[in-house]
């Protein structure tokens, strides 16, 4: 009877595993890059439990020259005891049980084997092998697995005083496309961690680059802003901080102002960014309000010919940070990334109201600059709004007052249509004239297009060059403007030359789309034209080439040294045949579709790109790689 009951669960947990290995996209999302990083993110954050109870405070992740990855924590270490049910040690069942974590854990704070996380026994079913190494109990303990099965007892070893867990894996190439960790993707997620777990060290030793980093930050997501805002010049010294533990709630939020005109606030529940916001979200939004509407009030410094001050304008160059931590998250919306639990909104709010309260009674010269930049935000959104009117009047967003430079085609169905926007008539009049023009429409820009990082809404509205395109794309602009689903094409095609001026419309065009459209980076709307590099000839035949590496093909292949090499400087040196065959034609241009894969590196990109800051803008063509990836041939 109980060796039958052995066997039972045994098969039960194999047939588990099996499931995940059959379907990995259901629990890590997908097998490219962002589930292989997925696997390391899901162990870690098994040892970010066990720092979030204080157990732990470090954490070591390596990554191998061969890609195989260790992650080491001063944590508890996983329990090695006979589990009586399964007849196995816990470990054994922790490791190759869907989420198994849980059932021995007393952590409050859990982010692993919830919601978002998948538990450590996914990354051992897609793992070739993994072996765990637990120091506990006075011993080192080991056991080693392959494909989510054991392949070896709990061993014994050596005496040891110390606690923690190491666990060593090797993704399995059975299930991802390429097996090779981004030094970058896991740098920007280590950093963050150690933002949100104050006081934790996060080490990360990248083999590969040979590179070793270190974050540990004690003043938590006060350094954060701090980080973020490297580029921006803050209106006051340091940012508020306010950290409170109430019921089993933590909240810790950091803010500070800027003098830009962006609203910048990153929202957490137990480490998870929050990208649809939730209870946390508002409560701080509100009480944020609530404070700096009192004060200003008791300081008399509002004139009756003043507008109120909503939300919006005290938010203008805000940055904030905020972290909650409770028991049980409850995620919602559609991408399960915003808090629902209602009674936090309460906690948050009165807790971010007595600490902003309390604050600018602490710095009366601080609360002044803040105030006074809540009222100027609220003049020109009033003035914004009469601009606004302005432009709707002249260009009515509907397609029988479309501006004149547009050549619109002939389609209705934004499915299947596209926009190209194109640098300088030369090249916009070969692009009207070779282009299909029942699903493609042109709009040339002419003239210097604002910098709109620079630049308040009123006057961003005010710019011929983006009210255009603006009424030209039918989706509105501005927090109430905007209106996605006015888009009237769903692929809009940003095509410059490939030269520093073609570069610098293409910052400022994606500046404009990440500030003020950037539903249409997010739903994958916004592409770059790929123009190609090179033509080879030999008089006779002709070969485009789009890369270093096609070039040497095109001039083997064309005979060596009868090949003439050309650059291509412009779009402009192009016919309209050329053009369309090489660039526009959807059988064979290459497309780069933009992408916001991390936001706060995005954000921190375009302060430097379009900010004050000189400096870093070197880091310019590195840094914008990330953003556009190659798709769409
Ligand atoms: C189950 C229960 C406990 C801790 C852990 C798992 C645990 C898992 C991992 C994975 C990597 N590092 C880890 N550290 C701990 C609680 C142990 C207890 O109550 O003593």
């Amino acid at each position: 009877m109980e060796n039958n009951e052995y066997t039972a669960s045994s098969i039960k947990v194999l047939k588990d595993l099996e499931g995940v290995r059959k379907r990995p996209a259901m629990y890590i999302g997908d097998t490219s890059k962002r589930g292989l990083h997925h696997l390391i993110f899901e162990v870690v954050d098994n040892s970010i439990d066990e720092a979030m109870s204080g157990y732990c405070d470090k954490i070591n992740v390596t990554v191998e020259e061969d890609n195989s990855v260790v992650v080491i924590d001063n944590g508890r270490g996983i329990p090695i005891d006979l589990h009586k049910e399964e007849n196995k040690p816990a470990v054994e069942v922790v490791m190759t049980t869907l989420h198994a974590g849980g059932k021995f854990d007393s952590n409050i704070y859990k982010v692993s084997g919830g919601l978002h996380g998948i538990g450590v026994s996914v990354v051992n079913a897609l793992s070739s092998w993994l072996k765990v190494e637990i120091a506990r109990d006075g011993y080192l303990w080991t056991q080693s697995y392959e494909r989510g099965k054991a392949v070896t007892e709990l061993k014994k070893g050596a005496v040891r005083k110390t606690t923690g867990t190491k666990v060593s894996f090797y993704p399995d190439p059975e299930i991802f496309d390429k097996i090779e960790f981004s030094r970058e993707y896991l740098d920007e997620r280590l950093r963050e961690l150690a933002f949100l777990n104050k006081g934790l060290k996060i080490e990360l030793d990248f083999k590969p680059e040979g590179k070793v980093e270190s974050f540990q930050y004690k003043g938590g997501i006060k350094e954060f802003i701090e980080y973020l805002d490297k580029n921006k010049n803050p209106i006051h010294r340091h940012p508020i901080y306010i950290n409170k533990a109430v019921n089993s709630c933590v909240i810790e939020v950091a803010l500070q102002f800027n003098d830009s005109y962006t609203e910048n606030i990153f929202s957490y529940a137990n480490n998870i960014r929050t990208i649809e916001g939730g209870t946390h979200l508002s409560g701080f939004k509100s009480a944020l309000t609530r404070s700096i509407n009192q004060y200003a009030k008791s300081q008399n410094v509002i004139s009756s010919k003043d507008p109120k001050i909503t939300g919006n304008d005290i938010r203008e160059g805000l940055t904030a940070v905020v972290s909650v931590k409770l028991p049980q998250p409850q995620f919602e919306g559609q991408t399960k990334t915003r808090l629902g639990d209602r009674e936090v909104e309460g906690l948050v709010a009165s807790v971010v109201g007595d600490g902003v309260s309390e604050y600018l009674d602490r710095d009366p010269q601080a609360a002044k600059k803040i105030i006074n930049q809540s009222i100027v935000a609220a003049r020109s959104r009033v003035a914004a709004q009469k601009a606004r009117d302005i432009t709707r009047r002249k260009s009515a967003l509907d397609s029988a007052n479309l501006p004149g430079k547009l050549a619109d085609c002939s389609s209705r169905d934004p499915k299947k249509s596209e926009i190209f926007i194109v640098e300088g008539d030369s090249a916009g009049g070969s692009a009207k004239q070779g282009r299909d023009r029942t699903i493609q429409a042109v709009l040339p820009l002419r003239g210097k297009l604002l910098n709109v990082e620079k630049t308040r809404l009123n006057k961003v509205l005010g710019n011929i060059t983006i009210s255009t395109l603006i009424s030209s794309l039918g989706v509105g602009i501005g927090k109430e403007d905007f209106d996605y689903s006015k888009l009237r094409y769903h692929k809009v095609i940003i095509m410059t030359d490939a030269d520093i001026d073609g570069a610098h419309i293409r910052t400022l065009l994606l500046t404009y789309f990440f500030r003020y459209a950037r539903e249409i980076i997010e739903k994958g709307n916004l592409f770059i034209a790929h123009p190609p590099l090179y033509q080879v000839s030999d008089g006779k035949k002709k070969r485009w080439a789009y890369t270093e590496r096609e070039k040497e093909k095109a001039i083997e292949e064309i005979g060596g040294d009868k090949a003439r090499v050309q650059r291509f400087k412009g779009l402009g040196e192009m016919n309209p045949s050329q053009l369309w065959e090489t660039t526009m034609n959807p059988d064979h241009r290459i497309l780069r579709r933009v992408s916001i894969e991390d936001a706060i590196e995005a954000d921190r990109m375009f302060d430097i790109l379009m900010g004050n800051a000189v400096e870093p803008r070197k880091d310019f063509i590195l840094a914008n790689a990330q953003f556009v990836e190659n798709l769409d041939i």
